[in-house]
């Protein structure tokens, strides 16, 4: 009998940190193949009773759950600056190239994402960069900083979350405006999300999944330009969070 108690502790040691593993792993979504619960294992709250974080959701109402409550910043106006949009950089063929359809500024911040995976230059705000032409299958080339899309806000906010569709193998920088000094300042870098045609950043499955800013300002007005990629760059959406601000 003496050697049975170290045993019993033993394993109510090891059943106590395996409910608490089960308790901080609850948190965390689970894959929607994951059955329900059967009624039996609902009926043991017990099991969670000492947990000090939520108990888990049923997957079905994770999967529609917002991410976010941030309001959606009102936009004033959607400006290209620089060099020429939709214009071929060269008259050679370029199997990357589709349609090359002209789309309107405002497209950019309409709330509209197009098709996952639509070709870059069909239905997306797109440009070419000459100096790509005859390198751009290493991907890597940094763009030139001479063409930007230009996003007035409405009035000044404080941003916290983004979103962006934009050609998945390049990257992007998300500017704002200094209210001091007029100067853009860099947000955050939207980077390349490897597949084919458009995707939305940061979840290329979620166009509702919004990105947390790295900082968070005060800004009237936001820009957004290649940062390097394979050449040909376009943009579908952008879309910003925040609260109305005074500053
Ligand atoms: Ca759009
Ligand atoms: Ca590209």
């Amino acid at each position: 009998m003496r050697g049975r108690l170290p045993l019993l502790l033993l394993l109510m040691t090891v059943a106590g940190t395996l409910a608490l593993a089960a308790c901080t792993v609850g948190a965390t979504p689970e894959p929607l193949s994951t059955p329900m619960p059967t009624a039996s294992a609902a009926a043991a709250p017990v099991a969670n009773a000492d947990c000090s974080c939520p108990c888990p959701i049923p997957a079905s109402a994770q999967a529609h759950a917002p991410t976010s409550t941030v309001p959606a910043v009102s936009v004033a106006g959607v400006k290209l600056t620089g060099q020429p949009f939709f214009v071929r950089a060269t008259d050679e063929p370029d199997i990357r190239r589709c349609q090359g359809l002209v789309v309107a500024a405002e497209t950019v911040t309409d709330g509209t994402f197009v098709s996952a995976q639509q070709c870059w230059d069909e239905g997306a705000v797109w440009w070419e960069e000459a100096a790509a032409e005859t390198s751009w299958e290493s991907g890597d080339l940094v763009a030139a900083a001479d063409r930007w899309i230009e996003i007035e806000l409405a009035r000044t906010y404080t941003l916290r979350e983004a979103v962006v569709q934009a050609d998945n193998n390049d990257a992007y920088l998300l500017s704002y405006r200094d209210l001091e000094t007029g100067g853009w300042l860099p947000l955050w870098t939207v980077p390349p999300a490897y597949s084919f045609g458009m995707v939305t950043r940061p979840d290329p499955l979620d166009n509702g999944k919004r990105q947390a800013l790295p900082m968070i300002v005060a800004t009237d007005a936001v820009r957004l330009e290649a940062e390097f990629g394979d050449g040909t760059y376009s943009v579908s959406e952008v879309q910003l969070f925040g609260e109305p601000s005074n500053d």
